[in-house]
């Protein structure tokens, strides 16, 4: 039974709240504080990530679809989001495995979005993962070389625009064409199933909650494979 799955008291879910709307207001310092009020309160940080924060960030981002936030408003609904990340992630668990997978990530070339990708990498830190985070606007051929010169297990890349995604594309064709064995795993708001399949990548998560399942199914589903074939 994790901290995560505790019920949660009014306190803790004021404590929440205040996270969100300090992320939505775009308030710097009442966001720093409310991060600060759960880890005081012996709350799961994970828990103010994903029921605190990114519920902010999913406002924010309906804000700027229906044009009441504009992108100097989500900018600094970032800098809030990031102020609190920062208190919280020091405190997030970590599991040190030798026998732990890798993973090389980050957001494809021409994207500047790294909010998810953030998110997706601290979930697979928290499972003990050793995550290589190449940042964002990363050229293609930079997930291969890195991915080589560690030996990792798979590449994941995130994409927020339907223009860059295009990128991941190119990316996959790239790798394919070295090693048919590199997997890729896709994800980010402009991203679906089906266009993950239609690149020809490996892998797919909707969400980073679901990013760690869906890699090590990837994976189990190439090994089953590659002893099928051999
Ligand atoms: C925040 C934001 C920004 C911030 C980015 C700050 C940062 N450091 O990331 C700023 C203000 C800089 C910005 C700039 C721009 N943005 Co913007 N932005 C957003 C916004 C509002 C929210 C994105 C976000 O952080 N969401 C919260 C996180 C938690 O969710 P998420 O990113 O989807 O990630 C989750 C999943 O997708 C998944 N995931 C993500 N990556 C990966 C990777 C893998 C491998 C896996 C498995 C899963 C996974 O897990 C995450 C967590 O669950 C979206 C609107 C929206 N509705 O998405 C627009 C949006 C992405 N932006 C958009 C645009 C157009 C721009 C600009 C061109 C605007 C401009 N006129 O300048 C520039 C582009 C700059 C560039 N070259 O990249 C468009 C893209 C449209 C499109 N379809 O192409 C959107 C969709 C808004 C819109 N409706 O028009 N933006």
């Amino acid at each position: 039974m994790t901290k995560m799955d505790k019920p949660i008291s009014e306190g803790q879910q004021k404590i929440l709240d205040d996270l969100t709307r300090a992320v939505v207001q775009f308030k710097e310092k009442d966001c720093r504080h409310a991060a600060q009020a759960l880890l005081d309160n012996g709350m799961d940080p994970l828990a103010g990530l994903t029921l605190g924060l990114v519920p902010g960030m999913k406002k924010a981002g309906i804000l700027f679809d229906t044009n009441v936030y504009f992108v100097p408003e989500v900018m600094l609904c970032t800098d809030a989001f990031y102020a609190a990340l920062k208190i919280l992630q020091p405190h997030l668990p970590k599991t040190d495995d030798p026998g732990r997978l890798t993973v090389v990530i980050g957001t494809i070339l021409g994207d500047v979005h790294d909010i998810g990708k953030n998110l997706v990498k601290i979930m697979f830190e928290v499972q003990g993962w050793d995550v290589h985070d190449l940042g964002r606007d990363v050229p293609f051929e930079r997930f291969l070389q890195k991915h080589e010169e560690i030996q990792s297990d798979f590449i994941a890349i995130s994409a927020m625009m339907t223009t860059t995604m295009m990128g991941m594309k190119k990316v996959i064709a790239m790798a394919k064409e070295h090693d048919p064995h590199c997997l890729i795993m896709l994800g980010g708001a402009s991203v679906t199933r089906e266009i993950a399949d239609l690149f020809g990548a490996d892998g797919y998560a909707a969400s980073s909650m679901d990013a760690v399942d869906e890699a090590l199914k990837m994976i189990a589903h190439h090994n089953a494979f590659q002893q099928k074939n051999t």
